[in-house]
């Protein structure tokens, strides 16, 4: 039976809610040592010495590692996406050290890995350590970074410069020149942090008898950190296995990253022949799990009178941090996303990736495109206001039009291949949208009202596209067991995505049988070899459909064995109930577990080219992404005094192809806009100008709590991507891609700042900054 669309509750939930899920930290074994980290107090300096011998003297300190101790282990971690074949790019790649030996690049950097016998005397060891540094000047600004005589983040180099890359296509400037109106903004968007429940951690067994190394990671990609351990290490991958088992967030951060802790707590137990374990306190998150959001763009927009878009210009600052691992992925986002639901005739990018002294930045949810569809959505609302248009109408008139798909944007995105949309119909979103937050009636005559009686009620109204389901593949194996129940192995991992379900709903529709029947893996590099991550809303996609191909396999074989035994013909058969009879003799049926063993054959009864078991392993590779799109709108008041928001209306409409569950769909949808609203309203990371982060705790960097979170309406339309058997499209990041500008916005409207001169081109902003902004007026 069909499942899709049904809002099934999650297979995986009863044992998290018990608290018999095993997360990293849940990981015991005897002999068990603790790794604490000595870091770097300093955005930039040089290390001039380093005395470990009282840390090393101290009881219950099994080894304190230093740089100088690595030996040939100390070695840069790999480039893990290399940069887009743009024509004319420039990409200086600089990759972390394990632990410095010469130069600090960013506060929390390690320097020395302390191992004990307890977390409790790693943590006092590490205050023996004693280490002497000349400061150099830390970068932080972007644009000081790139003006003369700026310090360099990596002194060899000779600039700041991470990486040039231009994209144009169509001609700007004629654009411009015919323009009735042409718009020119600098907008702002700066540093957050992903803030997961649990932060990262590392547990690592090395068993001489086995020759092999075991590893506990909170890795969003475990195979991919399977086969760098075991290059990094002098080991086959067979010897290593490593396990993302549950993890409590991981939102991009958490990616294959090869984080120094990552390589150093395996390298450690191996060498010391005890188990390791070391897991990220909060403080330590801050510094060292990597960041995201910091641009600055000059925009500009060139419109015909009736509002339509002629041409954009953007050019833009990215803050890559300390070192760059992760390539481009998040200023490609920003660049490909900008471009929106919308027909842009002329398209003149560029972009500057700046090494700075900062925590590094990768990927975290949306990953670039909140910056884009930020830009974009500001610049439509300033000429709607400009042209005297309804911001619906503006957005309307510039739509791609349906019947324009597959739409060529003629850019290269995140995945190398040119931006296509691959279906979408963005009229029917919008009207769903409009409708449902009540649109004419607040404009007529619920903010009319508000207002009059001296309450400060905003709307905001924004679009916006998330490429999702890129490739290059994933796979999956699925299996009928001889308990009758089926299993399904990805080389996925699942940091609370729900996968258990919907991956175990992707089989039961092929193999007629219960989803609570579908036992799930995911994460577990024994248990499927081969596999990417999980990242860039593409497992639905990608390994979702690997599943699919998988279990079309199975049910085949499945056909094939119920046939001998039946002796009928497959066509015959009816599969359902986790059982097989012949159509119209239903009494007769033989049951999947039964069959399993019919499947596995006897001696004697093999004949050439039998393959034993009712199992399979496919794998899905899409030729490029698939294109969710989407529109939020909001109804927010602002306390004229606290200029405290409070969310009084939240409406979602959504386009991710099929859904497979819209429950855990809800859930992606929830959790994305709680993500936003903290991106867009809380959440900042503060520094100064020596490059030390001022905020580095919960109690400073504030996050919105459950009170801050509004209920959510969601509804949907379903444009199928033809580009996957099972026409879905990914969802995990478009919760939060559009709440900046959904912010800014709606609190133009709600404060009635255009009348007095002010627009919000900033985020993340915060009651004080508004305070601030309002000011100016
Ligand atoms: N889904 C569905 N129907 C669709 C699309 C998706 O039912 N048409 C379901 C999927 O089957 C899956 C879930 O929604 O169970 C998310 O699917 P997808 O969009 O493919 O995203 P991924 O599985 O690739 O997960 C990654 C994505 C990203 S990029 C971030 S960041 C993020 C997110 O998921 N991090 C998360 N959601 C998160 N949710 C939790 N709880 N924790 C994180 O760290």
């Amino acid at each position: 039976m069909n499942s899709f669309g049904r809002p099934l509750t999650r297979n995986e939930d009863p044992r998290l809610l018990r608290g018999e899920a095993l997360f990293v930290d849940d990981v015991e074994l005897p002999g068990l040592l603790h790794v604490t980290f000595f870091r770097s107090p300093h955005a930039h300096a040089h290390l001039l010495s380093l005395d470990v011998s009282a840390a090393r003297a101290r009881a219950g300190v099994v080894a304190v590692v230093t740089a100088a101790d690595l030996g040939d282990y100390w070695q840069p971690g790999p480039l893990l996406v290399p940069p887009p074949p743009v024509p004319g790019m420039v990409f200086n790649q600089r990759c972390q050290v394990p632990l410095v030996r010469d130069t600090a690049r960013h506060v929390g950097e390690p320097v020395a890995m302390v191992i004990a016998e307890s977390r409790y005397i790693a943590e006092d060891a590490v205050g023996d350590i004693f280490a002497e540094w000349e400061t150099l000047p830390a970068v932080g600004d972007l644009e000081a970074a790139l003006a003369p005589g700026a310090a360099f983040v990596h002194a060899d180099l000779g600039t700041n410069v991470a990486a040039e890359v231009h994209q144009a296509r169509g001609d700007y400037v004629a654009a411009a020149r015919s323009a009735h109106l042409v718009l020119k903004r600098r907008f702002t968007y700066d540093r957050g942090a992903s803030i997961p429940m649990e932060t990262r951690g590392v547990v690592a067994q090395w068993d001489p008898r086995a020759d092999r190394l075991t590893v506990w990671d909170t890795t969003q990609a475990p195979v991919v950190i399977r086969n760098g351990l075991a290059a990094m290490l002098g080991l086959s991958e067979r010897q290593v296995r490593v396990v993302a088992p549950n993890i409590g967030g991981g939102f991009g951060p958490k990616m294959m990253m090869f984080y120094p802790e990552e390589v150093l707590v395996p390298w450690a137990a191996m060498r010391l022949g005890r188990p390791v374990k070391w897991i990220e306190d909060r403080l330590e998150h801050f510094f060292s799990t990597t960041h995201e959001r910091s641009q600055i763009h000059d925009a500009e927009i060139a419109l015909d009178a009736s509002g339509k878009i002629l041409g954009i210009k953007d050019e833009f600052l990215h803050d890559t941090g300390a070192y760059d691992p992760y390539g481009l992925t998040v200023p490609l986002n920003s660049q490909c996303t900008l471009l929106g639901c919308y027909v842009v005739p002329a398209y003149d990018s560029r972009f500057t990736a700046v090494f700075t002294n900062r925590t590094l930045v990768t990927p975290y949810r949306g990953a670039g495109r909140q910056h884009g569809v930020f830009v974009m959505e500001r610049l439509l609302d300033l000429a709607a206001r400009e042209l005297g248009l309804d911001r619906a109408e503006i957005r309307r008139r510039n739509f791609i039009p349906a019947d324009a798909f597959p739409f060529d944007q003629g850019v290269i995105y995140q995945d190398f291949s040119q931006l296509s949309y691959d279906s979408g119909d963005y009229e029917p979103i919008l009207d769903k949208a409009l409708a449902a937050i009540g649109y004419d009636d607040f404009v007529a005559r619920v903010q009319p009202a508000a207002r009059a009686a001296g309450r400060s009620l905003g709307l905001g109204l924004v679009c916006y596209v998330e490429g999702t389901g890129i490739g290059p593949y994933e796979g999956a194996k699925v299996q009928v067991q001889s308990s009758g129940k089926v299993s399904l192995a990805t080389g996925i991992g699942s940091q609370g995505q729900g996968h258990a379900t919907a991956f175990a709903q992707v089989v039961a529709e092929q193999l007629g049988v219960d989803l609570r029947d579908v036992e799930v893996t995911t994460g577990d590099t024994d248990q499927f070899y081969w596999g990417v991550g999980t990242f860039a809303s593409r497992g639905a996609v990608v390994a979702g459909s690997a599943a699919h191909e998988a279990a079309k396999v199975v049910r085949q074989k499945v056909l094939r064995t119920a046939a001998a035994h039946f002796e009928c013909a497959e066509e015959d058969l009816v599969l359902a109930d986790g059982k097989v009879h012949v159509a119209g003799v239903p009494d007769h049926a033989i049951t999947l577990g039964k069959l399993a063993g019919l499947a596995n054959p006897m001696r004697g009864a093999v004949t050439p080219g039998t393959e034993p078991g009712l199992e399979a392993t496919s794998y899905f590779g899409p030729a490029s992404g698939a294109t969710a799109s989407g529109v939020h709108a909001m109804i927010v008041e602002f306390d004229a005094g606290t200029l405290r928001p409070t969310i009084l209306d939240y409406v979602v409409v959504h386009d991710c192809g099929t859904v497979i569950n819209p429950l855990i769909l809800a859930g992606q949808i929830h959790g994305g806009v709680a993500q936003g609203i903290g991106n867009a309203f809380f959440e900042q990371l503060a520094w100064d100008e020596n490059g030390q982060l001022l905020n580095a705790s919960l109690a400073d960097y504030l996050i919105p709590t459950a009170l801050d979170v509004p209920r959510m309406r969601l509804e949907h339309t379903v444009t199928p991507s033809p580009l996957n058997p099972l026409g879905v499209k990914g969802a995990g990041e478009a919760g939060a891609i559009p709440v900046g500008a959904l912010f800014a916005q709606a609190i133009e409207d709600a404060l009635d700042l255009p009348a007095r001169g002010i627009e919000i081109l900033e985020m993340p902003l915060s009651p004080c900054r508004l305070w601030e902004i309002t000011q100016r007026g």
